[in-house]
């Protein structure tokens, strides 16, 4: 381009960062972007135009940012994920930008109301929970360190179902939150790829003898098309990038297949493709062998892949230095066929023979395990995979060859090691273990939590630790204190800067400096005073959502589990402890227990129904307990519909208690649990994923901790668990459990409640009833506590204090020097 056009800045579009200039720009678009009067403007179009103005500001960072990228060619890091719960856009972005107090001025100014334009701002929620959300702290920290990263994704048109609730029971409906378009994306219609499925492979060999492979006939291809969101870092000069993609019809670049005779099937077969990215799937603890979705996972790879090869090969001709340039970190094993993928393209298109490839596939990937359930851990059947991508199955196959017979000559005769670490599964349906492919293409593998690492280690991949003693390791998972302290909770942040100035917001390690005002009473009224206004806020919350319009009472003590409903979370244990608090209060209408607001918030999986039946016996009992005049000063349930990332920056800064009580060994890490504590709640919790780190950085009288340890629940389930004992031992719960069952919370069906009943009394691998009576126990400790506000006042604010190495910029530094080797390259 010529010189003395860029120079040029066209006058209309002003530039600079004073609010003068911001509210000319957001005019600007009003105009130019919008095609909009202020007389004729909707609240969108003015969201709209805010929208463009900040991401205006964004942009020379950006552009910069990657030009540096390309010409100091750094090795780069990439994080494929299928989920990134980045929560709201607009405020988001402000937080990270050292101009926000400019452009909420510039709002004001063009005599805008912030909060509607805040309640306009658009939720991606292209995400079900803890991985999702996790991926967006970790792009935060990624910028806000100047590490050289993107991450990949994809742009599901239907993000996480929006949650109603309905007679009590979830409700889903779609959330097209596309519809009013989203402004922070710019399309890339020239990154383009082809990604094929079906058909088969024909074997040939070239002039010299070597084997050449081609994938032939393949049918209902697609195009991945990019979409780039900016990613900028806190108040400093990297904006990266999040590449999300979306299924474009192959037929639209192929005018010729129109000619076909019947355009309308043709336009319709079109508009099938495209179905590929529509929608998330929302299950985050049980796989389900959908077709669609190994195809939604194909489609993410390939074009990653595709697109990373691309950049690789603009500086590089041969492919010796790939993993000195490139680093690819798995979120879990949804992204796992990059392995086969990468093996593909550099042998199949590259011509790089199979020992090169293979050596390059294991150098470049890592993988990051999430769970240990054994129902979330990926299979694909072979039939399934040998139909949509029969290349890949021949490549699989070909890894876990080698791969055994390398075992073999290690462990001779060892079937059994043998069958466990084989990618393929022969019972009961043959299958590929995703898992093991992970394992087995990357040089490290790690866990979320000190203990999620040791199980992976010691109880579910045993064998490959033997076999790599290296590969595994642990990177406890961490959070942004940008979005879940300086953000969520300005009362808090203000009060700290005050107090230890605001280095924390980029070293979170500083909040240490607190300790010393633990026991500062005039420092200990502030922490009280900005709870309670987060406890007010919140009550406001409650009385405005118009499914709610409930008034609750800020002197309650705020007790509460967010996160995903599933059984292993036990919220029927927190929920059986608010039973057992209204029948104490019915009992005994005098007694001096402390008065308490029970919240609970999360969304279950639409096929999960025991998991949408506790939903509905939470809003049941909510509706008894709330109703009951006796008890509704002193006991409140709710049930917060359609939990997001939005609705936990409300909830979390005005909890008291955070309910962290997973059956011990179940939950990998958790990431609420940091969160809340950060936010100076005090927990209650098993010792169980990241709860173990935190208990050690508080110290054990600052927490409390209850229920089987990992290594108990293991002892106690090969004794034999029975549920009954605890049952019949115990009065409080016998008589919580027989209401449930005798249809006390829902006269109308009075056996509703039956599979709940069921499920804790037969069997429950979950041992909800076994940790019960220590549970209830602890909460006791908690009330006594409650009661002293000075003592709480000082835990509270000394674990908040202690959070540090749970910011997710220590994670990242941890990722950056054990796995990837790749260095910050700040401008
Ligand atoms: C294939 C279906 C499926 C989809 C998503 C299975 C499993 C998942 C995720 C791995 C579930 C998940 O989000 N796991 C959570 O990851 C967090 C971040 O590491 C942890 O903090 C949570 O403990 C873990 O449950």
């Amino acid at each position: 381009m010529n010189d003395s056009v860029t120079n040029t800045k066209p006058s209309s579009l002003p530039e600079g960062n004073s609010v003068d200039v911001i509210k000319d720009s957001i005019s600007h678009h009003l105009k130019y972007s919008q095609a909009k009067s202020p007389r004729t403007a909707t609240l969108m179009d003015h969201y709209n135009s805010i929208a463009f103005a900040v991401r205006d500001r964004l942009v020379e960072k950006w552009i910069d940012t990657q030009n540096r990228y390309f010409t100091k060619d750094p090795k780069r890091i990439y994080y494929l994920s299928m989920e990134y719960l980045v929560g709201r856009a607009l405020s988001n972005y402000l937080v990270n930008l050292d101009f926000k107090k400019e452009v909420c001025r510039a709002i004001e100014k063009l005599g805008l109301d912030l909060e509607n334009i805040e309640q306009s701002d658009i939720e991606a929620g292209l995400g079900n929970g803890g991985l999702g959300r996790l991926a967006a702290c970790f792009m935060d920290s990624m910028a806000t360190l100047g590490i050289p990263a993107a991450g990949y994704g994809m742009r599901y048109e239907y993000g996480i179902f929006y949650q109603k609730i309905i007679d009590g029971f979830q409700v889903e409906t779609a959330d097209n939150w596309l519809r009013k378009g989203y402004p922070w994306e710019l399309p890339r219609p020239d990154y383009l790829y082809p990604i094929r499925f079906y058909g088969r492979v024909q074997h040939t060999s070239d002039k010299e003898g070597y084997g050449i492979c081609h994938w032939v006939d393949s049918h209902d291809d697609v195009m991945a098309m990019a979409y780039d969101v900016p990613i900028p870092g806190y108040h400093n000069q990297t904006v990266n990038n999040l590449r999300l993609w979306s299924a474009r019809s192959t037929r639209e670049f192929d005018l010729d297949s129109f000619n076909e005779g019947d355009y309308v099937q043709a336009v319709s077969r079109k508009h099938e493709s495209e179905t590929l990215s529509k929608v998330l799937y929302p299950n985050d603890s049980n796989m389900q062998g959908k077709e669609l979705r190994l195809k939604q996972e194909y489609f993410f790879v390939s074009a990653s892949l595709q697109d990373i090869l691309r950049r690789y090969k603009r500086n590089h001709s041969t492919f010796e230095s790939f993993p000195k340039k490139v680093a690819i970190q798995l979120n879990d094993t949804h992204p796992a066929l990059a392995i086969p993928e990468l093996m593909r393209l550099l042998m199949d298109r590259e011509h790089r023979p199979w020992e090169e490839a293979w050596e390059i596939a294991v150098k470049t990937f890592a993988y990051t395990n999430h769970t240990v359930l054994p129902e979330a851990l990926e299979k694909w059947s072979v039939d399934l995979m040998q139909r949509v991508l029969p290349r890949h199955l021949e490549i699989i196959y070909q890894i876990n060859q080698n791969f055994l017979n390398r075992v073999q000559v290690q462990h001779p005769g060892n079937n059994a090691m043998l069958e466990k670490v084989s990618i393929v599964e022969e019972q009961p349906v043959k299958s590929i273990r995703m898992s093991n492919l992970a394992i087995i293409g990357s040089h490290t593998v790690n866990g979320v939590a000190a203990l999620h690492s040791d199980i992976l280690k010691n109880r579910v991949f045993p064998e490959f630790n033997k076999l790599f003693p290296n590969r595994f390791t642990n990177i406890t998972n961490g959070i942004t204190q940008r979005l879940w302290l300086k953000s969520c909770n300005p009362a808090l942040s203000d009060l700290l800067n005050d107090t230890i100035g605001d280095g924390w917001v980029t070293d979170l390690n500083q909040m240490q400096k607190l300790k010393k005002f633990a026991d500062d009473e005039e420092f200990q009224k502030r922490w009280r005073d900005v709870k309670m206004s987060n406890k007010k806020r919140l009550a406001g919350y409650i009385r405005e959502d118009r499914a709610l319009r409930m008034e609750i009472n800020p002197h309650h003590l705020f007790d509460v589990q967010v996160k995903r409903i599933h059984e292993y979370k036990r919220q029927l244990l927190c929920l059986l402890h608010a039973i057992v608090l209204y029948n104490r209060f019915k009992e005994n209408p005098n007694c001096d227990h402390v008065p308490r607001t029970v919240m609970f918030a999360g969304k279950a999986a639409p096929g999960y129904d025991v998991a949408k039946l506790i939903i509905k016996l939470i809003t049941s009992v909510a509706d008894k307990v709330n109703h009951d005049v006796q008890t509704a000063d002193k006991l409140r349930v709710v049930f917060i519909p359609n939990y997001s990332v939005n609705k936990a920056e409300g909830i979390i800064p005005g909890a008291d208690l955070s309910e962290q009580i997973s059956t011990a060994g179940m939950e990998a890490s958790g990431t609420g649990n940091m969160k809340l504590a950060l936010n100076g709640a005090l927990t209650i919790g098993t010792l169980d994923g990241a709860n173990i780190e935190i208990k050690n950085e508080v110290g054990d009288d600052n927490i409390f901790i209850f229920g089987l340890t990992s290594g108990q629940v293991d002892e106690v389930k090969t004794r034999g668990y029975n549920p009954r004992e605890y049952y019949e031992k115990n009065h409080e719960l016998r008589r919580a459990l027989d209401m449930v069952r005798d249809g006390y919370f829902s006269p109308d069906h009075p056996h509703l409640f039956q599979p709940i009943i069921d499920s804790l009394l037969v069997k429950d691998r979950f041992m909800v009833l076994a940790d019960f009576a220590s549970y209830i126990e602890k909460q006791k400790e908690v009330e006594a506590l409650f009661l002293s506000p000075k003592e709480w006042t000082r835990k509270s604010i000394l674990n908040a204090a202690s959070m540090g190495p749970f910011s997710s910029d220590r994670a990242i530094r941890q990722y950056c020097q054990k796995i990837w080797d790749v260095h910050p390259l700040p401008k």
